[in-house]
């Protein structure tokens, strides 16, 4: 009998852990560091994918049809190919200054942000500010908010008064993965949401 099929539980979840290591390296690399693996990003962050293939398998185990299951499969969208598949870059969360030509756009009313509560306190003197990355990152919905805070320790969630902070002259960027993105947001479009 094929023991694939007797025990197919463990053996996805070790590919997915795998899968998983790996992701989170390439995001590494496109976002924060690709010099890491010999890599360069142009101006609008795309990787070559054959260099990027070399560079991971440095350390990693990447073929291309990994890369393209990795990209398909990513639960954020975080990446994106170009048309004909021969470059990559991450669609947000950069640290290293690249033009990913994001979309502005008016936002929806409230937007939301999760953060952890040691945080709470800095923020609601400065604002929310971008830290290592080019932009402070806001949720659609709450419920993704409260996973993004979770990632901080005990989550809290701010409530962004995004429209009116967009009408008072402040530019908003949606990804092409839907995440709301702003340069900063000064403390009087924010309020902290009550627990729930
Ligand atoms: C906090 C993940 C003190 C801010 C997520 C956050 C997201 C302040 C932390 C994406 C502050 C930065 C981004 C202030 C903001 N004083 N702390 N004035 N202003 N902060 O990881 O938003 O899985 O850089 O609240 O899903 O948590 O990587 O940003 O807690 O979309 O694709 O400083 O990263 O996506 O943390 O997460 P981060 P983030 P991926």
């Amino acid at each position: 009998m094929d023991r694939e099929i007797n025990r197919p539980g463990p053996r996805r979840e070790r590919q997915t852990q795998e899968m998983t290591r790996t992701s989170r390296y390439i995001s590494m690399l496109l976002r924060h560091r690709p010099e890491v693996a010999g890599l360069t990003l142009d101006a609008h962050g795309w990787a070559d994918v054959d260099a990027l293939i070399a560079g991971v398998n440095k350390t990693h185990f990447l073929t291309r049809e990994l890369l393209e299951e990795i990209v398909r499969l990513d639960e954020k969208g975080r990446y994106s190919f170009n048309s004909d598949k021969t470059k990559i870059r991450a669609n947000q969360g950069h640290s290293i200054p690249v033009d990913v030509e994001l979309e502005q756009k008016t936002p929806p009313e409230v937007l939301w942000h999760g953060t952890g509560e040691k945080y709470v306190a800095s923020i609601e003197e400065k604002g929310l500010l971008p830290k290592s990355r080019l932009y402070v990152h806001l949720s659609p919905d709450r419920e993704t908010a409260l996973t993004v805070g979770r990632r901080h320790g005990r989550p809290v969630i701010f409530r962004v008064l995004a429209r009116r902070m967009h009408d008072d002259g402040f530019p908003f960027y949606l990804s092409v993965n839907g995440v709301w993105l702003t340069k900063s947001v000064p403390v009087r479009y924010l309020a902290r949401d009550e627990e729930k």
